[in-house]
C-alpha cells in the first residue's frame, strides 16, 4: 500500500482553503448593517464561510488526488481491492464534523444570548400582522397606533411583541438581521437595538397568500426627539379587535351577527373559515 503524502495534501488544502475564504469574503453578502446585532451575526456567518471553505478544499484535494493517483490504466479490467471498512478512519470522519457542529452551535448560542439580552430602558412595541398589512401599537404612548409605518428611536432597544391576526407571517428587517415568525394564537418576541438613522423596510418573509410579495412596511429609525414628535402626532388608539386573540375576535363577530339576526349572512361559518361559494 502506498503511503499518502500527508504533508503535501494538508498544505494543498490550506492553500486552496485560504484562497477560497478570501474570495468568498469579498462580496458584501448581507448588505448594510443597521442594528447592534448585525455585526455579531455577520461575524458568525463569516466564520461559517471560512470553515466551509476549508472543508470544501479538503474534499476537493482528496478527490483530486484520488482521481489522479489511482486512475485506472488503459485496458485494466480487473476489480479493485476488496476493502471492508476502516474503524480509525470512520472515527476520525465522525469526530471532526461533531467538533465543528458542536463548536458552531456553542458559538451561535453565545451570540443569540448576547443579542437577545434585554435592556432596562427597552421600549415595547406591538406589531400586528394580517393579510397583507403591518400595523404598530405603542403601549408606552397611550396605546396609539400607526398603519404601515414603524418609527423607532435610534440607539434604544425595541422589544417587538409580534402578533398574527389570521395566518403565519414573519417579521424581517434585513439591515437589522433579525427575523421572527408571527404566529396566530401566540405572541412571539423580537429584540432589536437599531443603531443607524435611516429608512428601511419590513419584509414579510413567510408565504402568507396572494399579496405576500407586497406585504411590506416602512421603518423609520430617527433621533429620540423626532420619534417623540412623531408619536405625539398619532391620534388613534389600537382598535380593540386587534388586541383580541383569533378566538375572541371570532366570538365578537358571531355575537354581532346574532344580534343582527342573520347567521351565515357574512360568508363566515362557525369554524371561522370563509365559506363563500367558490364555484
Ligand atoms: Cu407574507
Amino acid at each position: 500500500m502506498t503511503r499518502l503524502p500527508y504533508l503535501k495534501l494538508v498544505l494543498a488544502t490550506l492553500a486552496f482553503g485560504t484562497v477560497l475564504s478570501v474570495v468568498m469574503l469579498i462580496p458584501n453578502w448581507f448588505g448594510e448593517e443597521g442594528s447592534t446585532a448585525a455585526p455579531e451575526i455577520d461575524r458568525l456567518l463569516d466564520v461559517t464561510i471560512i470553515l466551509s471553505s476549508y472543508i470544501f478544499a479538503g474534499v476537493c484535494v482528496a478527490l483530486g488526488y484520488a482521481l489522479i493517483k489511482w486512475r485506472v490504466k488503459p485496458g485494466d479490467e480487473s476489480d479493485g481491492l476488496p476493502i471492508h471498512g476502516n474503524t480509525k478512519l470512520e472515527i476520525i470522519w465522525t469526530m471532526i464534523p461533531l467538533v465543528i457542529v458542536l463548536g458552531l452551535g456553542a458559538y451561535s448560542w453565545i451570540v443569540l444570548d448576547d443579542i437577545e439580552a434585554k435592556d432596562n430602558d427597552a421600549q415595547i412595541i406591538n406589531v400586528y400582522s394580517q393579510q397583507f398589512a403591518w400595523t404598530f401599537g405603542y403601549p408606552e404612548e397611550g396605546n396609539k397606533w400607526s398603519e404601515g409605518e414603524l418609527h423607532v428611536p435610534v440607539d434604544r432597544q425595541a422589544i417587538f411583541k409580534l402578533n398574527a391576526q389570521d395566518v403565519l407571517h414573519s417579521f424581517w428587517v434585513p439591515e437589522w438581521r433579525i427575523k421572527k415568525d408571527n404566529v396566530p394564537g401566540i405572541t412571539t418576541e423580537a429584540v432589536v437595538t437599531p443603531d443607524k438613522i435611516g429608512h428601511y423596510q419590513i419584509v414579510c418573509t413567510e408565504l402568507c397568500g396572494f399579496g405576500h410579495a407586497t406585504m411590506r412596511a416602512l421603518v423609520v429609525v430617527e433621533s429620540e426627539a423626532d420619534f417623540a414628535k412623531w408619536v405625539k402626532g398619532l391620534s388613534q388608539e389600537v382598535p380593540q379587535t386587534l388586541e383580541l386573540t383569533a378566538d375572541q375576535a371570532l366570538k365578537v363577530e358571531q355575537e354581532a351577527q346574532a344580534k343582527e339576526g342573520g347567521i351565515g349572512g357574512s360568508g363566515v361559518d362557525e369554524t371561522g373559515k370563509d365559506n363563500v361559494d367558490q364555484s
